[in-house]
């Protein structure tokens, strides 16, 4: 089996939902490669094209990248295409980003062998679900073998143990508990082709405790579980020494699910290495010790990634965030004393946002700057298929975004400019 992620896609770090997949099927000796690629052309591309792989929602780039790389690269094409029809079986991992660009790879390989088993999965297939009210579209059920939505362990060894006569999709079905589940080491893959060589993805968790009415990422798990403390820490020896990695970026929703659990990552983080550098995103709660927060920042947390989305109360509760500004900013006030570094990301224009509870916030966020170090992100609100928030934002998102970029960088806030207002177009 040949599992495969089409550009574009993030290309600093190796794909860990298809790593996962690799290393859970290796458990259950089935042999699965993976060929990354969005990785393979982004190092073939010009320095003007990397650029713009870069940009988040380029959709001119998603809608044209898999032709364009056919021309500009067409013996590595026609070379990786011939790789590709040798496997029974390939698995095809979808995002927004690359829906484009692997519908066409499916199609070509249908075109090349019609016995060849093309199997569906990733994060842009949940949507698809949401967006289609679980009945795909044509292009995705015409193409498909198999098709699954959510966690793909489960799912995938089922299918390639007893591929099922009838039934062509595996819905959200998830593993009980993540005990057993082994870490990605990412078979086959030079580590070192990657831009950030030293930093790679890691996740300790999967799924969130919280509901909020805006969030997409809470479809994607039925339910929060968490991967056990050791296990973390193997998959943490094994790539320092292998791979000489330095900077793990935890991809979870949150790191803060389950507080016991953190304490002790922490612990065997500070007993196994004395501190490693990492980032996660976190959840606003008080109930977070000041102890915690020092061992937190003891095992070498550099930065820690917030959404607050909101200075307004009545915004926080109509999104159902499960905090109020005041507990914000306790919580930051707290970061703060223990030398933890954060930035926040904001949601502007939230269907209920009225005038005066958009600068309700603006005026939380530049009262408070001392206390918070950084805006990570800025977006306009966005509807995603399946989210509990309704369809249209207010009308004068865009405005306010404009206001609220240009207020935070007169008072000097830090920000990451990458994220100001990257979902505009999509919107606008
Ligand atoms: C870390 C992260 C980032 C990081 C790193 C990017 C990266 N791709 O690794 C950064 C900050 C750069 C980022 C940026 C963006 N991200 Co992001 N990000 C995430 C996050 C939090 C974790 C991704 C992850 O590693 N998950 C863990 C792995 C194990 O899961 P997985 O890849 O989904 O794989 C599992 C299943 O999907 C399935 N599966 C996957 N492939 C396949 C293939 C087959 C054949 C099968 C059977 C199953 C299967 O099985 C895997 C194991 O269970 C997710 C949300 C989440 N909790 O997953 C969002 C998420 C991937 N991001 C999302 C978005 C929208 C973006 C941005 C567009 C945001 C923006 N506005 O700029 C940009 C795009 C960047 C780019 N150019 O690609 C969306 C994607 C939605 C979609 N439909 O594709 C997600 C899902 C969040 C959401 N809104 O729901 N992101
Ligand atoms: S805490 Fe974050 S990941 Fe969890 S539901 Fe809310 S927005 Fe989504």
């Amino acid at each position: 089996m040949l599992l495969i992620i089409t550009p574009p896609f993030w290309p600093k770090m190796p794909p860990m939902g298809i790593g996962y997949l690799q290393a859970f099927l290796a458990k259950n000796n089935i042999d699965c490669d993976i060929l990354d690629l969005n990785n393979i052309f982004y190092n073939l591309s010009s320095p003007e094209l990397k650029k713009s792989w870069l940009v988040s929602c380029n959709t001119p780039l998603e809608e044209n990248i898999f032709d364009l790389l056919q021309k500009n690269h067409p013996e590595e094409f026609k070379k990786l295409l011939g790789q590709i029809l040798q496997y029974g079986t390939v698995g095809l991992s979808f995002f927004k980003s690359n829906i484009n660009s692997t519908l066409k790879l499916a199609r070509l390989l249908r075109s090349r062998n019609k016995n060849i088993k093309i199997i569906f999965g990733g994060p842009e297939i949940a949507r698809q679900f949401f967006k289609t009210s679980g009945r795909f579209t044509k292009g995705i059920k015409s193409l498909a073998d198999f098709i699954v939505a959510g966690e793909g362990e489960k799912s995938l060894l089922s299918y390639i143990k007893k591929p099922p006569l009838k039934n062509k999709t595996a819905l959200f079905s998830e593993l009980g508990n993540l005990d057993k589940l082994p870490f990605p080491v990412y078979k086959g893959l030079d580590m070192n082709s990657y831009p950030r060589k030293n930093s790679l993805s890691i996740l300790f968790s999967r799924g969130c405790i919280r509901k909020c009415d805006f969030c997409s990422e809470r479809l994607l798990y039925k339910k929060f579980r968490l991967r056990p403390v050791e296990s973390v820490i193997e998959e943490i020896k094994h790539h320092k020494s292998r791979n000489k990695i330095e900077y793990f970026i935890f991809h979870d929703s949150l790191i803060n699910g389950n507080l016991k659990k953190l304490e002790e990552l922490c612990d065997k983080i500070i007993e196994n290495f004395g501190s490693i550098k990492w980032e996660a995103q976190i959840a606003i709660r008080n109930d977070m010790s000041q102890v915690l927060l020092e061992k937190i920042k003891k095992s070498g947390c550099y930065n820690l990634f917030i959404g607050l989305e909101s200075g307004c109360d009545r915004t926080l509760k109509k999104m159902n965030k499960g905090f109020t500004i005041k507990d914000a900013l306790s919580f930051f006030k707290k970061l703060n004393g223990a030398g933890i570094f954060f930035g926040v990301s904001i949601i502007i224009g939230y269907p209920s946002e009225t005038e005066s509870d958009f600068m309700e916030s603006l005026n939380f966020i530049i009262k408070n700057k001392s206390t918070i170090p950084k805006i990570e992100q800025i977006n306009p609100f966005v509807y995603y298929d399946g989210i509990n928030a309704k369809k249209v934002g207010n009308k004068d998102s865009l405005k306010r975004l404009n206001i609220f970029i240009k207020t935070i960088k007169s008072h000097g806030f830090k920000y990451t400019n990458a994220f100001i207002g990257n979902l505009i177009e999509k919107t606008s």
